[in-house]
């Protein structure tokens, strides 16, 4: 039997921090390596240009990414690592797919709300039409799983709702894809704990390739709170309880462990302890970006043979729905 087919996808938009690797390609890995799906990871460069951007640093943005996805160990040989714009038949199954999208299911979208929020006249159509994008990455491949956070579901609910709309238009032609819901909790930002982590503040923010020095200078200026007790209590000791959840993501151990653990420590013992597991498993990471960062023909031959190989099953899937439609002639 086939395996079943698994994809996701990441922008390239500048470094990746912890919140990204925990929710994301932590998890990514290890879809990967537990052999169970056919995997197909890629940078989502199209989506990313919805954003504001400079063109002189989208391709260094593209190359870092790519960097980021083989030091965390995702392995061409396992995987299909490939570059969105590089398949053109995904943005074609994306205008086929917009045909079926009534706009009020994409005015309803909670992150084309937020992010178009106060400009509703001016915030371009990409922002817009960007879950129906998504629709296409996805069911060009046929993928049945799609490991992402939460705040991808909603793209995802309408990702099945377009497949079953085509399908019962047309003819049975896409699979509808369930999503694989990561463990990993929201990653606040160090500085301010009632936010998600952002590398829009650094400060509060852990990125992947941060050294040793600047990890344990920004785990110990982060925001704890009043008390001294090493206790998770998300309403009452967000910081503390942000630092807790990192802690546990990284080790693997469950909260109430690392609170025994820490139990009559204080918060700079705590945090010093906290510094010193991230960086720690965070080393091996370091390394082998270091390694690969200035190997740019290296992460572009990545690029061009897993864009290959997923324009070729996006142009089989496209001829495929055209020839439902009546256009292929
Ligand atoms: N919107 C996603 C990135 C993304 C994606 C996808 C994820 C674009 N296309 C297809 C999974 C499947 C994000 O920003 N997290």
């Amino acid at each position: 039997m086939a395996k079943p087919v698994l994809v996701s996808g990441i922008q390239p938009s500048g470094r990746l921090h912890i919140g990204n690797y925990l929710g994301a390609l932590k998890n990514f890995v290890e879809l990967q390596d537990s052999g169970k799906y056919e995997c197909y990871f890629f940078i989502a460069d199209l989506h990313s240009l919805t954003e504001a951007f400079d063109p002189k640093e989208k391709p260094k943005q593209i190359l870092e990414l790519v960097a980021d996805f083989l030091a965390a160990g995702l392995n061409p040989r396992k995987s299909t690592i490939f570059q969105q714009s590089q398949s053109p038949s995904h943005t074609e199954l994306a205008w086929i797919l917009g045909t079926l999208t009534p706009m009020g299911d994409l005015r309803r979208m909670t992150q084309f709300k937020e992010k178009s929020e106060g400009e509703k006249e001016t915030s371009n159509i990409g922002l817009f039409y960007y879950p129906v994008l998504m629709a296409a990455d996805i069911l060009f491949c046929d993928a049945k799983f799609v490991p992402v956070g939460h705040d991808q579901l909603q793209h995802l609910e309408l990702t099945r709702t377009l497949a079953r709309k085509f399908n019962s238009k047309f003819g049975r032609t896409f699979v509808e894809p369930q999503p694989l819901l990561t463990k990993t909790p929201r990653v606040m930002s160090l500085m301010n704990p009632e936010k998600k982590m952002s590398k829009s503040q650094p400060e509060g923010c852990l990125f992947l390739d941060d050294s040793p020095e600047e990890i344990k200078k920004k785990i110990g200026r982060a925001v704890t709170d009043s008390g001294s007790e090493v206790k998770y209590d998300r309403e009452k000791k967000p910081g503390v309880s942000n630092l807790l959840e990192i802690l546990s993501s990284f080790t693997g151990k469950p909260i109430l462990q690392l609170e025994k653990k820490f139990r009559g420590k204080n918060y700079a013992t705590f945090k010093a302890a906290v510094a010193e597991e991230v960086s720690e498993k965070l080393a091996k990471f370091r390394s082998k970006k270091a390694e690969l960062r200035n190997k740019t023909s290296a992460l572009r031959a990545v690029l061009v043979k897993g864009s290959g190989m997923a324009s070729v099953a996006a142009s089989k899937k496209i001829q495929e729905a055209k020839k439902r439609i009546g256009i292929a002639l």
